[in-house]
């Protein structure tokens, strides 16, 4: 059991062999130009800060051999999973599906939809790929949680406001404690940034809670010190 004990509303304990590090679309598309993000008007510099404090956490997380999943949001080819409230919405330079410098904006395969190579995944990494804004929202990653035996969340990847939140809300109404390191989430309005984290922790932290990559990382440290810490539930091929 590690503590964080400056999270916020208040302290939060958890245990690295029953919680799951889970980024949250770190994909070209949102991260980098000519992607879906900034065909949605964004300035896709905004999010890269998030990359190292990711990366930094990803690692930690690999040596203390704690659960790693990342998702990906994207759509079929055809658009048969792509809704037209989504594809239609706005007026865009070029929608999901039309094809820009990374390939077909948000298609699944294309080179866009990958993740950023800083964060590349292992292949015991579970990838999730997404059609909507919350990770479980037809994805299976409940049940690979569940198999798992997974309580805890902590909660990194891009945008702080739109999938980070959603996922968060969702895994909340599931029954898991989330656990958001500020700077390892990232939005193109930095006032939706800071207000999206204030409404996590609010009213007693009515989502989950927010830490930081720093201390963390120190947690993990601890973590990685006791004898007990292995995570026995996970085979990895
Ligand atoms: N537009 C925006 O802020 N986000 C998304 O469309 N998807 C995710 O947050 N991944």
């Amino acid at each position: 059991m590690t503590l964080l004990k400056d999270a916020k509303p208040y302290p939060v304990r958890f245990e690295t062999d029953n919680t799951a590090l889970l980024l949250i679309d770190m994909q070209r598309d949102f991260l980098e130009p000519g992607g879906f993000g900034e065909m949605l008007g964004n300035d896709v510099s905004l999010l890269r800060g998030t990359i190292e404090p990711c990366r930094a956490l990803l690692l930690a997380a690999r040596a203390t051999n704690m659960s790693v999943l990342h998702t990906r949001e994207g759509h079929r080819p055809d658009l048969s999973d792509a809704p037209l409230s989504k594809i239609g919405r706005g007026n865009p330079p070029k929608r999901i599906g039309e094809l820009g410098p990374m390939g077909r904006i948000l298609i699944r395969g294309q080179p866009g939809h990958d993740i950023v190579p800083e964060l590349a995944p292992l292949l015991a990494e579970p990838v999730i790929d997404k059609p909507g804004k919350g990770a479980f929202y037809q994805t299976d990653l409940h049940l690979i949680l569940s198999n798992r035996g997974i309580r805890t969340l902590i909660v990194c990847g891009v945008t702080t406001e739109v999938c980070v939140h959603t996922t968060v809300r969702e895994g909340n109404d599931r029954g898991f404690e989330c656990i958001v390191p500020a700077d390892c989430v990232g939005s193109y309005f930095p006032e939706f940034q800071r207000v999206g984290l204030e409404m996590i922790a609010a009213q007693g932290g009515i989502f989950g809670w927010i830490s930081n990559s720093t201390e963390i990382l120190a947690a993990l440290s601890r973590a990685a010190e006791h004898p007990g810490y292995k995570n026995h539930r996970r085979s990895i091929p």
